[in-house]
Formats: C-alpha cells, structure tokens, sequence
C-alpha cells in the first residue's frame, strides 16, 4: 500500500446566519451511512476486492460494495472466503478482506483468521454483529455472541465500531495492525445498527482515513548486522534458511544476490520455494537432512525454528536425545522482536524488515567475502546428487495405477513449462511428494498448508490466487483435503477462473486400503476411507467446468495442459494406487500410538 496522501481531517468552513444561504449549505444537506462510509474507508486504502458471503446483516453491504466498484467474491462457505482472504495478504502484502454474517458465519471465519495469525498473513475478517446492550445482557439476539471477546485470543488485534463516524478510524486501525511488524490477522467488529446509521457526507468524507506507510521500514542496528556477517564470515560450514516471511517481504533481487555474493548454501522452506529457482546450483533442498545436522552457523530469514524446523534441537539438528542442542550458531533475521531465543539461544538476532536487513548485511557483503569451504560444498552436492538420482529413478517408473511418484512427475513438468503459475497443495502425502518432486520457480507461488498443515486452504487459495493474481492455478490436492472445500468448485466456475484441480485419489484419508479394525464385516469401513472410485470431476462438470477421469500419467498430461491452455476451470481426478503414501505423509512420527493394536 504505497500511497503517499498524509491523514487529515478537511477544516470546517465558517457559516453566518444573516446572509442568505446561496453556497452548498443552502443545499438539502447531503448524507450519507455506514454502508458507505466503510465502503468508501476500504476503497480510499486501496481495497479492490472483498472474499465473503452474504447474509443478515451484511447483504446489503456487498451489493452496495458491489455497485461501487469493489469486487465481491461470494463463496459458499466463509472459512473458504477467509482462506482467500489470508492468502490475497500474502501474496499482495495488502490485508485481503474477508465479510461474514454474525455469530456462525463470524465463526466459520475464524479458522482462517487464526491460521492467517499463526502464518503471519494480513487479513482483515469483518463480520456483522449483534447489539451491545443485548449480548452483554444475554437477552438472546439473532446470532448473538459476543464475537469482539472470542476473536482476541485468536487474531494480532480486534476492533469494534459502535458509531458511524468512526468507522474511518476503525478501518485505518485495522489495516495498520494487519500489515504493521509482524504482519497477521485483524478482527473488525460491525453490529448490525452501524450500517444504516447516517451523518453529514462532508463530515463523512472528512472522517475517513487513508493510511500513510501502514508496513513502515524497521531499519536493523548497525551492530547486530556487523554481529551477524562476523559471525556469517567465520562460518565453515555456513547455511542459510530461507522462510515464508522472506517471500513475503518481496526483497526477491537482494535475497538472491546475498545467497549468489555469499556462495552460501540455501534450504527454502515450503513457502519459499521458487524465491530462487528450485534448480539453483546453491539450493540445498535435497540434501536437507545432511545440512541441518552439520551446519556449524545457520542464518534463517524469515523462518521460525518452530516445528517444521524441530525447534532447532535434537536429532534434525545433530543432537543426541530429543531436547539436545545440536551446537549450531543461529542468525535470525526477522521482523518480530520477540522471536529469537524462541526455541533456542540465537546467537545474532538481526531484527527488521526483512527488505532492510537484507540490503544492510549486503551492503557489508564485497569481493573479498570468503565463499564457503570447498569440503562443505563437496559433501552437500554429493547428497544432493544422490538423492536426486534416486528421486529420478523412482520418477522414471510407470506403475499402474499410477502412484503418487509417476503421477507428480506430470506436475513437475507441467510447473516447469509454466513457471508463473500458482501451485496450491494440500494433502499429507499429496502435499509430502509434491514439495518434493515439483520444483518452483518463481517466488510467491507455491501456497500450502503452512505452519498449522491445515486441511481446507485449497479451493480458497485457488480462488484467490487467481483473481488477485491474475495467473493459472494448479491446485494438487490430497482427495481428503479436497473435500474440506470442495463446494467452492461452483465458486470457480462462477467466476469462470483459470483454476485446474489435481486430485490425486487413492481413496481415503492418506491410503485407501484401511479396514475396519473390529474385523467384522457389518459394512462400517474404516474411518479412513472413502467411497472407491469417487467421481469427484463429476462435481465439476455439474457447474459447467470440465471434469476428467485419468488413470495414466498420459492422460493427466494431456487434461492438463488442456486446462492450461483453455484457462476453463477443470477438475482433474486422476486415480493411483490406494496402498500409495504412508500414515500422515512425512509426519508419521507425530501421531501417539498404542504400544499394541485392539
Ligand atoms: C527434497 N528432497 C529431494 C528433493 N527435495 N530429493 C531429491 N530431489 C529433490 N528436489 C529430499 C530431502 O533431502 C529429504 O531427504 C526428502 O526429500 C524430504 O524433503 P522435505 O520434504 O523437504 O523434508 P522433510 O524431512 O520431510 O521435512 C520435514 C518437514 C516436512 C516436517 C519440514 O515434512 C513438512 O513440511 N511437512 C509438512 C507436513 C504437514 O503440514 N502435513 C499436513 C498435515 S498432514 P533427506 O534429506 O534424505 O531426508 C495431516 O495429517
Ligand atoms: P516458514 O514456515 O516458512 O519457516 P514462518 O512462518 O515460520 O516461515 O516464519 C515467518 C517469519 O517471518 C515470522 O517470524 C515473521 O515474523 C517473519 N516475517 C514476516 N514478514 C516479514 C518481513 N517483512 N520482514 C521480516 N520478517 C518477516
């Protein structure tokens, strides 16, 4: 959000009663409401685009937002509408908005506030309300819940607005609290009576707010950033750690520019892929378990040491039980003064925008920098060599059914001829085997589970990632992940958006082929497993989009790149085997088992 207008109230004009009014005064006066006033607020911000559903006591609202020229996403469920929403902040560093009805539709969207909170994407979810004085006398309203007390503990700030003209400062505060620091999800309270309220247009108009620097620089000490590259400079076996906060700050040139002046080894995180091309000679993706235990100094951008990351300690990390610190030096570079030493000591916190922080640590970055020793390279390059030869031959087999291997390796290419493309991916082993085997390219353009792994982003993500970027989506999803937003697929065609959904069906949740552990066979299958050969394109074709069934990689390749050319939204159910994947993917280890079955 770059507009450079300063904040100011207009100064009110001086009336004397004696002399007849011919000026604008004399007019009837103009008025205007709340409807308009936070239609006006979101626009005066650069607000193009709301994700939300209709219903009481916000319907008019988006007709009215509608008919003023804001684009109004309308899905069939608001937790979906909130998921485009967070990622809409994501991708644009703009607050994606999200508009719900009161109480369920308010809850219903609070699973993506959270997420967007626990991810560190600005968003704004703006739900209708019940009265005050009735929620605080519980006299049971329509809806009544006291929706301002529920959201805090779950959202980065939470605002109500009683009165019309403060909905300019309520707005304004949202948006600053959504994109400020640690950028992260805002709850804005309206109840119901705000809309129809009135007051005078030009006082109105006065008491809006269009928000000067709403993400202002965080310039880093010189001495943590002199900390930093000393420590950097020493390091024999240096990595560095790219996160999803580095590919949200869009300092895209000067983060490669440090990782190609340094020769440092890299490891993107889920997110990050693509901000250098999967392919970079420097990426140390396949060769993950091997750099994390031997790194002697990591420098993480924008990436927490939280559980993706074992929370820096035990076996992941070179140490000997669970809890052990594996000795490596940390360099966090992050935006949130608190996260360091969050898990373990950091060594060199450099604490700013990523965007500063990374044009500082070059700007003490020249020729004679040491590139990192040869027998660190050497060792990482011959993993990487290794696994990736394994990778191919796996990716060169043609089972039948297709499994997950042979059936990405279509995906691969297909994100390798268009590399501007999104990539949503949800799943366990669909989302495990996809980070994988399909490398990115671009940044910003892989959008996954994230740091909760949660099911249910794929068809909000796809929406938005499509109207707010403008470009292809490819959406692989897991064919349990699938169905958590599966209806949104009327949503694609109704906007008729250039979203092709990959589901790769095995049958159930992770595997297909669980029975039913009481043995008997009174037909309860195992809660593990769907109806065989569901007809999910099916769902597809029922809304005007193209549906296809595929069984081989030929055929996948074919529908896809027919979806790609013809933009048409597609749903593609290609079908592998149901004995493919493993018990929630790559993540086995988290479930607690019984020492022995019933
Ligand atoms: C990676 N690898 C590769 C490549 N990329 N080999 C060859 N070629 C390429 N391009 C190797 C990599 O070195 C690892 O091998 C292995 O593939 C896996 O790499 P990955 O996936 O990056 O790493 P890993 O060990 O799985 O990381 C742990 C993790 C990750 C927890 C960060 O699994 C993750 O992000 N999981 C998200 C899980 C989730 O949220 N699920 C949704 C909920 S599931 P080695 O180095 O030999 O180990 C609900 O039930
Ligand atoms: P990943 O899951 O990819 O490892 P995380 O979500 O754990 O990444 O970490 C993202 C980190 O990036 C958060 O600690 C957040 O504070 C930080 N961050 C987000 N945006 C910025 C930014 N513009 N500048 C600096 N740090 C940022």
């Amino acid at each position: 959000m770059e507009s450079a207008t300063a904040a100011r109230p207009a100064p009110a004009t001086p009336v004397d009663p004696a002399t007849p009014r011919t000026d604008a005064a004399a007019q009837p006066q103009q008025e205007t409401d709340g409807f308009h006033l936070l239609i006006d607020a979101l626009k005066l911000n650069g607000v193009d685009t709301i994700f939300g559903l209709p219903g009481i006591p916000i319907t008019d609202l988006t007709r009215k937002a509608q008919a003023a020229g804001l684009r109004v996403i309308s899905f069939r469920h608001e937790q979906n509408a909130g998921y485009a929403a967070s990622i809409a902040g994501f991708i644009t560093q703009k607050p994606g908005i999200c508009l719900t009805v009161s109480a369920p539709g308010f809850l219903n969207g609070l699973t993506a506030l959270a997420n967007a909170t626990t991810n560190c994407f600005p968003m704004i979810l703006v739900s209708g309300s019940s009265e005050r004085e009735i929620v605080d006398l519980q006299q049971g309203d329509y809806e009544e819940m006291d929706q301002l007390a529920i959201a805090k503990p779950l959202c980065k700030a939470a605002f109500r607005v009683l009165h019309a003209e403060d909905i300019g400062v309520g707005v304004a505060r949202a948006i600053r609290a959504a994109v400020s620091g640690r950028p992260g999800g805002v709850y804005l309270d309206l109840p119901a009576k705000l809309f129809p309220q009135t007051m005078d247009a030009v006082a109105g108009r006065n008491s809006l707010i269009e928000v000067v620097d709403p993400a202002p620089k965080q310039i880093p000490g010189p001495d943590a950033v002199t900390r930093a590259l000393d420590l950097l400079k020493g390091a024999k076996r240096p990595l560095i750690i790219l996160g999803k906060g580095a590919a949200y700050a869009q300092a895209d040139a000067d983060i490669r520019a440090l990782v190609e002046k340094t020769g440092i080894p890299y490891l993107p995180m889920a997110m990050a892929k693509g901000l250098l091309p999967d392919t970079h000679e420097l990426s140390a993706a396949a060769a993950r378990s091997f750099v994390l235990p031997e790194a002697d100094v990591v420098m993480l951008i924008g990436a927490r040491l939280n559980w993706l990351l074992s929370h820096g300690k035990g076996k992941t990390w070179g140490g000997d039980t669970p809890k052990a610190w594996g000795g490596q030096k940390f360099i966090q570079v992050d935006i949130s003064p608190t996260e360091a030493d969050s898990n373990v000591r950091i060594d060199a916190p450099v604490v700013g925008d990523i965007g500063s922080c990374v044009s500082a640590l070059l700007a003490g970055i020249d020729a004679s920098w040491p590139t990192p020793p040869a027998e660190w390279m050497d060792a990482i390059s011959e993993r990487k060599t290794r696994n990736v030869a394994k990778m191919a031959d796996t990716l060169a087999k043609n089972p039948s059914p297709m499994n997950f291997h042979s059936a990405l390796n279509v995906v691969r290419d297909i994100v390798k001829a268009n590399p501007d493309a999104y990539l949503v991916n949800e799943g366990a082993n669909a989302l495990d085997f996809t980070r994988s085997i399909v490398d990115m390219y671009e940044p910003r353009k892989r959008l996954d589970v994230g740091t909760w792994g949660v099911m249910g982003i794929g068809m909000g993500y796809s929406i938005a990632a499509a109207v707010v970027g403008g470009q292809q989506v490819i959406a692989v999803e897991g064919d349990s992940a699938f169905g958590f937003s599966g209806m949104e697929v009327e949503t694609i065609c109704r906007y008729d958006l250039p979203v092709c959904v990959v589901i790769l069906n095995n049958n159930g949740v992770y595997r297909g082929d669980e029975t039913n552990w009481a043995g008997h066979v009174d037909g309860d299958p195992s809660p593990l497993v769907f109806v065989k050969n569901a007809r999910y394109e099916k769902l597809m074709e029922a809304f005007g989009g193209v549906g296809a069934y595929v069984t081989t990689p030929a055929e996948l390749r074919k529908t896809m790149e027919d979806a790609i050319r013809s933009r048409k939204p597609t749903l593609i159910n290609a079908m592998i085997a149901e004995g493919a994947g493993t018990e929630s993917g790559r993540i086995t280890s988290l479930n607690p088992t019984a020492k022995k079955k019933p």
